[in-house]
């Protein structure tokens, strides 16, 4: 036993000495540092930049356990390579597909389970939920009580895909304990393991989560990262685009369409983003000092930005997309 008092929100180990630091407190009475007390209280973030070695210490750390782990994704951000994770964790596993609530009524869950499973990428079960609306957590916590090896269960995945906010759920609702993490819109709000004891049978261990390094959110400041975060049912909006036409979300990313038959573009992200359309790309030069990238859409692709969300383009055609060169794009045969 180490005798280090640590952070009941974010893992961190407390200390009442140096402001500028991590794990800072006025006084180590207190039971979570500053920094979760500002963003518990007061909405008031404060970045912290993670480094992913750390991150996959842990899960190296979980693969030598033979406990069940959770591994939870952002429905609207699910990652390009999902293998990631699973080849480093052998356990068994179930995928569970946060934020459910984000998407629109319209989209059937067995459609995006049809597409997780067409991935072949072997998982116990894959399960939709909401942890904030509360949505499924009783099925969950039934497949965890039948996978789970020990009481032990882990809870892995991406920064910001709702690790935390999924434990608080299933404390509030399974556990006599009245402990809340800390969560937040921003990457890297759990910063360390946690242990929490739900009941005699589960012990549930939070992680601070695999930081995106191409996602939008590393490169806009924290009002803009409030607005990128979808709070409400996404209204998708389409746009019906002609060659030569083209539209700018923000001062984010600008898509042109540049070659191809009359278009439909549908985009999933935050309803508080402003999307511009220009009916002539030729009178706007907005966001071309940004880095160019050309892709070739096949028919009902999504073009996927990391952090942001995706767009359903339905026909084929080429478009030119202008953004951030560190922020990651692709195509994927479309979810919806
Ligand atoms: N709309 C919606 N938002 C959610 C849901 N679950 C979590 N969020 C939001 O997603 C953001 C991240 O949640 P956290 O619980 O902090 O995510 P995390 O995975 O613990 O993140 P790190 O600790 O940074 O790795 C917060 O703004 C949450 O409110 C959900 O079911 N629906
Ligand atoms: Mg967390």
């Amino acid at each position: 036993m180490d005798n280090k008092k640590y952070c009941l929100g974010c893992g961190v180990v407390l200390q009442d000495n140096n402001i500028l630091q991590e794990g800072y407190t006025t006084s180590l009475e207190n039971d979570i540092c500053q920094r979760c007390f500002r963003m518990k209280n007061y909405g008031e973030y404060q970045v912290v930049t993670k480094s992913n070695e750390e991150y996959l210490d842990i899960l190296k750390g979980v693969a030598e356990t033979k406990d069940l782990v959770l591994y939870v994704t952002d429905l609207l951000n699910i990652e390009k390579n999902l293998e990631e994770i699973r080849n480093l964790i052998p356990n068994k596993m179930i995928l569970v597909l946060n934020k459910i609530d984000v998407l629109p009524k319209s989209v059937k869950e067995e459609k995006l389970k049809d597409y997780l499973e067409s991935k072949n990428i072997h998982f116990e079960e894959i399960i939709v939920i909401s942890a904030n609306k509360n949505y499924n957590i009783d099925y969950l916590l039934k497949k965890i009580k039948y996978h789970q090896t020990s009481k032990n269960v882990y809870v892995v995945g991406h920064t910001n895909a709702g690790k935390s906010s999924l434990i608080n759920k299933l404390i509030k609702n399974y556990s006599e304990n009245n402990r809340e993490l800390t969560m937040s819109p921003l990457p890297s709000t759990t910063l360390n393991t946690m242990i929490i004891d739900i009941n005699e049978h589960l012990t549930l261990i939070d992680t601070p989560g695999l930081v995106d390094v191409g996602s939008i959110l590393n490169h806009v400041d924290e009002k803009m990262m409030k607005k990128i975060s979808a709070k409400k049912e996404i209204k998708p909006r389409t746009y019906q685009l002609r060659k030569g036409q083209s539209i700018i979300i923000e001062d984010l990313v600008r898509i042109d369409y540049v070659e191809g038959e009359k278009n439909s573009f549908t985009l999933f992200i935050s309803n508080d983003l402003k999307v511009k359309r220009l009916l002539n790309l030729f009178n706007n030069e907005d966001l071309y000092d940004k880095n160019k990238l050309t892709y070739d859409i096949k028919y009902d692709e999504d073009l996927v930005i990391s952090g942001l969300g995706f767009i359903k383009i339905v026909n084929k055609g080429v478009i030119d997309i202008y953004i951030d060169k560190d922020v990651e794009t692709f195509t994927r045969k479309s979810l919806i």
